[in-house]
């Protein structure tokens, strides 16, 4: 196990990295999106996955320099491609005990605007891995967000934060549904039908919809009855470092 203050450093040194998960469109499959994932490239012990460092951060108070540190490193990678003519939107996971820090919106302002990156090409993605007692200023940070413009995405919807309360009150764009249901709803009805009946809620609410986790094309298939729009999983590609994801955009699509 690691202490705070060494994953702090490594922070500082630059060894915690984005790698990009592409989010793909299930009607043309083509890439819409890049989810930036933590990676902790530690000097002898390999790549250290998030699960080992993201708990102790929040614990620690010490959340939101990954958080920003992600968000500063991603939005200048992908401002590179959003150059080069490809027109994808960047997605960066904000743990909701960021949400509580007042000068949070501000901030990530500041960093989006000087990687050159507009606003309307980032979203956050809204992530619990933290049980809050109380919002507190998440509602205004989120509110404040979205009307400058960002996205507004609730991860793992079904699983946490993501409550039909938050669907209401929160100026949302997208909804992620939890990889628990995508991974059981060929096998179990009730997975299916919480499955279908959340597509149909971000559509009467006019959210984009998001399957996380899709492994299988029968997987794919199903999700593309319902009308989900788009997909994020295996199938398509794991998270890839940034010279890796920019390959599959060039192979996939021609710039314009
Ligand atoms: O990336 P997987 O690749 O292992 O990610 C595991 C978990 O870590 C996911 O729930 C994801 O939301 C979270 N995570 C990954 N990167 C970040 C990050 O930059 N910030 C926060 N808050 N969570 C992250
Ligand atoms: O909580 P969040 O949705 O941000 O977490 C994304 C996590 O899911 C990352 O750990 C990522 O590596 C993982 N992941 C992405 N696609 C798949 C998949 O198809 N199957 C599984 N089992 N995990 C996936
Ligand atoms: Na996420
Ligand atoms: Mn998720």
């Amino acid at each position: 196990a690691f202490s705070v203050s060494q994953v702090l450093s490594a922070i500082e040194r630059g060894e915690i990295i984005p790698f990009f998960q592409p989010k793909f469109c299930l009607r043309d499959n083509r890439i819409v999106g890049a989810e930036a994932l933590a990676r902790w490239q530690h000097p002898t012990n390999g790549f250290i996955p998030p699960d080992s460092f993201i708990g102790l951060l929040e614990q620690s108070g010490n959340i939101d320099q990954l958080t920003l540190s992600i968000l500063e490193q991603s939005c200048q990678i992908a401002a590179g491609w959003y150059q080069q003519g490809y027109n994808i939107c960047l997605a960066v996971n904000l743990s909701t005990v960021s949400l509580q820090n007042k000068a949070l919106s501000e901030r990530i302002c500041s960093i989006v605007e000087a990687s050159g990156l507009p606003n309307s090409a980032v979203t956050l993605e809204v992530t619990e891995s933290a049980a809050i007692a109380n919002l507190g200023y998440a509602l205004e940070n989120l509110t404040r967000l979205r009307m400058r413009g960002f996205g507004i995405s609730i991860d793992d919807f079904g699983t946490g934060f993501a409550s039909m309360e938050q669907l209401r009150r929160i100026a949302l764009t997208e909804l992620k549904i939890d990889r628990s249901f995508v991974s059981t709803m060929l096998e179990e009805k009730e997975s299916f039908a919480i499955v279908q009946s959340s597509i149909e809620i971000a559509n009467r609410l006019n959210l984009t919809t998001v399957a996380e986790g899709v492994e299988t094309e029968e997987q794919r298939a199903m999700l593309s009855a319902a009308t989900c729009h788009h997909a994020q999983g295996y199938l398509f590609s794991k998270p890839l470092p940034a010279d890796e994801f920019e390959k599959l955009l060039q192979n996939i699509e021609p710039s314009t």
